[in-house]
């Protein structure tokens, strides 16, 4: 974690404790400042080091704040921050990850029933007494007690994109040492699930001290945990890094092992023990003419373990690819010969869900098509907002303004060296770089109603429609409005179909196997809504979809040129779904893709 970051972290924390207190105003202002520090380019560290003038030169931090910051790097805690949290002793940051409860609930709660960590507000709401505070009533204590769990969970679990850049880093420092011979990221972050316990790192090397010490001294670790001579323990960005250190012939075989999941590992070590040999995390082993296997971890004759490949040939099934590894299917397949050859992120030819700052964006229609031809995209759509329930004031556009969209992508397309509107494509596209198809984001209404009229959606390239209002509503009525936009005739793609954000709201839970054949039947697609917030379709559902038969696509929803970086974390959710190329429409050539959108 930056130092920014944390200034900015403070700033929240004092925010969201003067709204808890009643203060009005002032919360704003901090969290605005807090936004900015977060996103400021030079260190604050180095600011705060000039003094208060310096500090207050950073956009919306004024200079009371300027002075606390400064007052924090000097003595280490900011005395009127220090007064507020003794005067309010509550875990604010905890209480408030439960959906429902903002700052100023916490305030009543602890007024009323010094309410200050997660487990005291369970019991209040289980024993009925918050429905006793004023201001609350039995429907709020329901909720409260329904959305603790994920709070609870959300708090222990980091995003895998938070975490991924996390284990890149530190990978890319630990490869870069003499002392190490070769380094894998393992764990959940190697099988791409979407939250992430902790980061897991795995080194063969036969020095293994120094290795220990260079990864406490890796620059991004803030505190070490634990640092022994095979392993060590640091904390990044608030998420904890494992390491391990083997030798190399035990490389491939700790790799296995430390990749899990825990139940594709018991299902792979009964394979061994079916053919009298021994697995673990140091080798596999023929125990064949061995009296008692069990009497160390080395017993026997090793007969594969410096490559991980070389486990899963010796045990007479192909290699797993990570992301299956759930125990579903995925041993009976490779022992098959039936491992399905996956989607790769090199194979997606362009995004169908992108923003710009016609909505909520922040780049302009031909600067999103220039970086999308600069990734060496076939295709790009530009699908802003419609205007709809559940966005925001007049960041969506009406029919209006879609019309005069579409000319606005025309003159950036010409605009933009080497592309050309799919209109034109049938002639143009052999010759073009980037084809660029002119859509929207149309909303889906509680009822599973398109709010944008027919005929507008009809003169577009391509519709995703995505629910973005009454995400609360219960799993009947989620179905069913699913079912009815993907059904709607106009509507290629459905976008983020729970309309989850990972860690801090669930989403609704349609039954998912009725709406994938709705759209199979229907021939819209799936949306994997690549944005490590969203990951929806998750893995899980993008197999249910593609047994349906169900077409997926890869998408973004990118707001900037960086975010369409995304895309990776995307192709791996839909790889955990066992996704081949050929399932994904934005993978398949540009006439099968238009041929798909024309239907
Ligand atoms: P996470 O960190 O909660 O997202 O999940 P993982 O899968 O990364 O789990 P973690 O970090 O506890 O351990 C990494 C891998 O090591 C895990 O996937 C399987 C393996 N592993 C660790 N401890 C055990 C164990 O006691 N038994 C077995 N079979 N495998 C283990
Ligand atoms: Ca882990
Ligand atoms: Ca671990
Ligand atoms: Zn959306």
């Amino acid at each position: 974690m930056s130092r920014n970051d944390e200034v900015a972290a403070l700033l929240e924390e004092f925010a969201d404790r003067l709204e808890a207190t009643g203060v009005e105003y002032k919360p704003t202002a901090y969290r605005r400042a807090a936004e900015n520090v977060r996103e400021h380019t030079a260190p604050i560290e180095n600011l705060a080091g000039e003094g208060a003038d310096a500090v207050a030169e950073i956009d919306r931090v004024g200079d009371a704040i300027a002075a606390k910051i400064v007052e924090y790097f000097e003595t280490g805690s900011i005395e009127e921050l220090e007064a507020l949290r003794s005067e309010l002793p509550a875990d604010i940051e905890a209480l408030t990850a439960v959906e429902g409860v903002g700052p100023k609930t916490v305030g009543s709660l602890y007024e009323a029933l010094e309410i200050t960590t997660l487990d005291e507000l369970e019991a209040a709401a289980e024993a009925e007494q918050i429905r006793e505070v004023s201001g609350f009533g039995a429907k709020t204590e329901e909720n409260i007690l329904d959305n603790i769990p994920f709070a609870r969970e959300a708090r222990e679990r980091t995003r895998l994109g938070d975490a991924r850049p996390v284990a890149d880093d530190a990978l890319s420092y630990l490869d870069d040492l003499d002392a190490v011979e070769s380094a894998a990221v393992c764990g959940s972050i190697r099988r791409w699930k979407d939250t992430i316990g902790d980061v897991d790192l795995l080194v063969a090397s036969d020095e293994r001290e120094p290795v220990v010490e260079a990864f406490t001294d890796w620059p991004e670790a803030d505190a070490t945990i634990e640092a022994g001579t095979g392993k060590a323990s640091v904390r990044a960005s608030g998420t904890r890094v494992d390491l391990r250190i083997v030798d190399g012939e035990e490389f491939g075989a700790a790799l296995q092992y430390f990749t899990g999941s825990r139940a594709h590992n018991v299902a792979v070590r009964n394979r061994a023990i079916d053919r009298d040999l021994k697995l673990n995390e140091y080798g596999l082993f023929d125990v064949s003419g061995v009296d008692d296997p069990d009497a160390g971890q080395r017993v026997g004759e090793r007969v594969a373990g410096a490559t991980e490949d070389g486990v899963y040939a010796a045990l007479d099934m192909g290699p797993v690819p990570p992301e299956l590894r759930e125990n579903n299917g995925e041993v009976e397949a490779a022992a098959a010969g039936d491992l399905p050859d996956l989607v790769e992120t090199e194979a997606i030819r362009g995004d169908l869900h992108t923003h710009t700052d016609w909505s909520d964006g922040g780049f302009s229609i031909a600067e999103m098509i220039e970086a999308a031809a600069e990734r060496g995209y076939d295709v790009h759509a530009v699908t802003d907002h419609a205007a709809g329930p559940g966005i925001f004031g007049n960041t969506g556009l009406d029919e209006a303004e879609i019309a005069e969209q579409a000319e606005a992508v025309a003159a950036a397309v010409s605009e933009v060296d080497g592309a050309v509107a799919a209109a034109d494509s049938a002639a143009d596209s052999a010759a073009a770089d980037i084809e660029v198809f002119h859509g929207i984001e149309a909303n889906i209404d509680a009822e599973g109603a398109i709010t944008t009229d027919d005929d507008t959606l009809a003169d577009l390239d391509i519709v995703v429609a995505s629910p973005h209002s009454a995400l609360g509503q219960d799993s009947d009525a989620a179905t069913e409005r699913l079912i009815r936009a993907v059904e709607h005739p106009h509507v290629d793609v459905l976008g983020h179909p729970t309309g989850r954000i990972i860690n801090s709201r669930p989403g609704i839970a349609p039954d998912v196997e009725a709406v994938v054949e709705a759209a199979a039947a229907a021939g819209t697609a799936i949306e994997v809504n690549a944005n490590p917030a969203r990951l929806d379709a998750d893995g899980d559902a993008v197999r249910i979809a593609l047994d349906a038969g169900a077409t997926i696509a890869v998408n973004t929803d990118a707001h900037s040129p960086r975010e369409l970086d995304n895309a990776r974390y995307g192709v791996h959710t839909a790889r955990r779904g066992w996704a081949e190329a050929g399932d994904v429409l934005n993978a398949r050539a540009p006439d099968e893709l238009r041929a798909f959108l024309d239907d």
